[in-house]
């Protein structure tokens, strides 16, 4: 358990301060066999128990609002799932989204990657499909105030399937950092810079317990789908450490405190079981 591998040259284990360097100079790294399978199908089990058939409206992060699940016609849900450690109405689902983030394997990763002696848990974000996700980096959303400092994981629920669409980095990526730009703008930027280094574009294949740490400024995204008979089950989250301000390149942002566990502190952008997306106490970065 618990081997950081480099991404780009043969995957060896690297020592925690080889794992490191390569996450300040790269960007990021590829854990293999980091989270317990035990956990994992915990997790997944309940997922298709409790939240997949739900009529219940989630928060997505794609339109900032709640809908139902839709399925495809292999019974997937096609949207993404926004903070699914915060879901009052299905307690052990979330439960089991906690333990797994706030396991050991994960936050001492995050401990030796940064320095930090803690962080703050500002998201979660669960796909049962692969959404596609264009080319950006997170920084633009989400991140420490001054930028730069925030981590997010991937974990892969499943065994990826490469027709599956990977989801994908381009090493040391933080010369694309195109900032201050509106959205639509920002993304065609990061569109050019993708194409423009599709010769360094990093896709591991990953399977289930594998997990993928990068920098906020690294740019990642997801290839598309080849075979849409395939799921491609994921977890991510993003942290900043407990010292540093939260928010992104524009603003500082309060987000609601949910608590503590495992001596992790949670928060959420909306208050447990809202019906409406809430951006609580944003405020401009100076103000
Ligand atoms: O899983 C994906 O396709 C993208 C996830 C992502 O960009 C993120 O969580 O920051
Ligand atoms: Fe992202």
């Amino acid at each position: 358990m618990d081997t950081c591998n480099t991404s780009l040259a043969a995957e060896q284990e690297n020592t925690i301060s080889e794992r490191r360097k390569l996450f300040e100079t790269q960007g990021y790294v590829v854990c293999r066999d980091l989270v317990s399978i035990d956990l994992i199908d915990k997790l997944i089990s309940l997922y298709k128990k409790q939240i997949a058939p739900s009529k219940e409206p989630f928060l997505r992060q794609m339109t900032n609002k709640f809908e139902p699940n839709e399925l495809n016609e292999f019974g997937y849900v096609k949207q993404d799932f926004l903070d699914v450690h915060n879901y009052e109405k299905f307690p052990d689902f979330s439960s089991a989204v906690k333990e797994v983030i706030c396991s050991n394997e994960i936050q001492n990763v995050l401990k030796q990657l940064t320095g930090k002696d803690a962080f703050n848990w500002m998201q979660s974000l669960l796909f049962d499909l692969n959404r596609e996700t264009i080319p950006h980096h997170d920084s633009y959303y989400l991140d420490t105030v001054p930028g730069g400092g925030s981590v997010a994981v991937w974990i892969a629920l499943e065994d990826i399937n490469e027709k599956a669409g990977r989801f994908y980095l381009i090493p040391n990526s933080e010369d694309a950092a195109i900032h201050d730009l509106p959205h639509p703008l920002w993304l065609g930027k990061m569109q050019e810079y993708f194409a423009a280094n599709q010769d360094k574009v990093h896709a591991p294949a990953l399977n289930k317990g594998d997990a993928i740490f990068w920098r906020s400024r690294i740019v990642h995204g997801a290839f598309p789908i080849v075979d849409p008979s395939l799921s491609r089950k994921s977890l991510t989250s993003h942290f900043v450490p407990s010292d540093s301000k939260y928010g992104n390149l524009f603003y500082s942002k309060n987000y609601l405190e949910l608590g503590t566990y495992k001596g992790v502190k949670m928060y959420s952008a909306t208050p447990p079981n809202s019906k409406e997306w809430t951006i609580i106490g944003d405020y401009k970065v100076g103000q």
